[in-house]
């Protein structure tokens, strides 16, 4: 039986590198886009092992003909558009191409598939950051937006566009509205990242500390292995809709803190407030954690909490791992990363 054909784009990504790996065990024959540069990062593919079973493609996706004549050669079943300028603090510095990448893109493409009448499925990386400073206890695909940030605007018009062209022109084009996910394999920008990696560079190269923001914003944070799992049962549902994917619970960043250090067995002292707050470990008076204004945000989103009920009731979702085991994966994989010394080139 001939192979179904996905197009990945951002696949070099940490959800891109997941799904490669899950779609290739589904026997799909996988296609990634990259953009073009002198230096790929295919670290996470490597650790993945996926490498050498992928049909890599170089492309500019906010030029119109230039991702319609690739698209138009690979004829892909189904695209998963996962690339994006997606760091929420740098899209304040720079919307225009935040908003070229995460909204221009994606109208090439559907208007590429609309206009060559192709019946290729398409998959949106929506966000739970779209909601933003909601009051709603738990977000779910009923609640209303009101985005806090250029990305999140990018996102929110990209989303009603997905919307827009499931009604107008009758094909299978859906949104995931994932909220955070993480792994070993996040970039090293965003805050568990950041804050696994420096706890263990603290322990093991005698680092200098951590320089953080808010640590009272709370996220609900799965693992991105789950949630790849999500999209690819949404492009294989009946009809195209759009669902949420969360785990309902929600944690603040010094949850967090304090959940890593846990397990590296550490015990976090905090003490003063504000600016001066600073985190030190009770052993040795060392400290770990300083805040730097530097990574307060112009317009703070403080909470988020999804509700998956939708998904695990209709495609009967399933996730294996809660915060606690998600904080656990991320220490565990950073210190043997340490360990190995191989070093991974996100
Ligand atoms: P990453 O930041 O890890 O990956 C983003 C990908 O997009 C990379 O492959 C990157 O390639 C690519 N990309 C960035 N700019 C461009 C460009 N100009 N042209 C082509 N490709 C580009 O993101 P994640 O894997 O975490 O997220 C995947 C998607 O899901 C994103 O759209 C994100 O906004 C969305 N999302 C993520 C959530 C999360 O918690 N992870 C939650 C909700 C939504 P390069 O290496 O060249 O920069
Ligand atoms: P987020 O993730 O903005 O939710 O977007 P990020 O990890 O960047 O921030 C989460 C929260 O942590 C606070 N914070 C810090 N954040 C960073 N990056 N660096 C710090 O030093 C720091 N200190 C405190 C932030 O203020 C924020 O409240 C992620 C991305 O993957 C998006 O692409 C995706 O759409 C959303 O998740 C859902």
């Amino acid at each position: 039986m001939k192979k179904k054909i996905a197009l990945i784009t951002g696949i070099n990504g940490q959800d891109g590198a997941y799904l490669s790996e899950l779609l290739i065990k589904k026997n799909y024959s996988v296609h990634g886009i990259l953009r073009r540069s002198a230096n790929f990062k295919l670290g996470r593919l490597d650790y993945l092992n996926v490498i050498e079973k992928i049909n890599f493609h170089h492309s500019e996706l906010n030029e119109f003909q230039n991702i319609q004549n690739l698209i138009k050669k690979i004829k892909p079943d189904v695209i998963y558009n996962l690339a994006a300028q997606s760091f929420v603090q740098y899209s304040f510095d720079n919307p225009f191409y935040t908003a070229d990448v995460n909204y221009h893109a994606v109208l090439n493409m559907l208007e590429t598939i609309r206009r060559n009448k192709m019946d290729t499925k398409f998959y949106q990386a929506s966000t739970s950051e779209m909601f933003g400073n909601t009051n709603v206890d738990k977000q779910n695909e009923n609640t209303n937006f009101y985005p806090a940030s250029p990305y999140a605007i990018s996102k929110v018009s990209s989303h009603y566009l997905i919307g827009h062209y499931r009604k107008a022109y009758d094909g299978f084009f859906c949104s995931g509205i994932l909220f955070n996910h993480e792994s070993f394999l996040r970039g090293i920008e965003f805050v568990t990242k950041k804050i696994v990696n420096g706890l263990v560079k603290i322990l093991k190269e005698n680092s200098p500390p951590i320089r953080l923001g808010n640590l009272d914003a709370k996220r609900d944070w799965g693992f991105a292995g789950d949630y790849v799992k999500a999209m690819e049962l949404m492009m294989n549902a009946k009809k195209a809709e759009d669902y949420v994917v969360a785990t309902g619970q929600t944690h603040s960043i010094r949850e967090f803190i304090k959940m890593s250090c846990k397990f590296l067995g550490i015990k976090p002292v905090f003490v003063g407030k504000g600016l001066k707050e600073i985190c030190y470990n009770k052993k040795n008076k060392k400290k770990l954690i300083i805040i730097d204004k530097k990574y307060f945000r112009e317009n703070e989103l403080h909470r988020l909490k999804g509700d998956p009920s939708k998904i695990i009731k209709n495609l009967k979702w399933k996730r294996r791992y809660d915060f606690i085991n998600l904080v656990e994966h991320m220490v565990k994989k950073e210190v043997d990363s340490f360990s190995t010394k191989k070093k991974i080139i996100f």
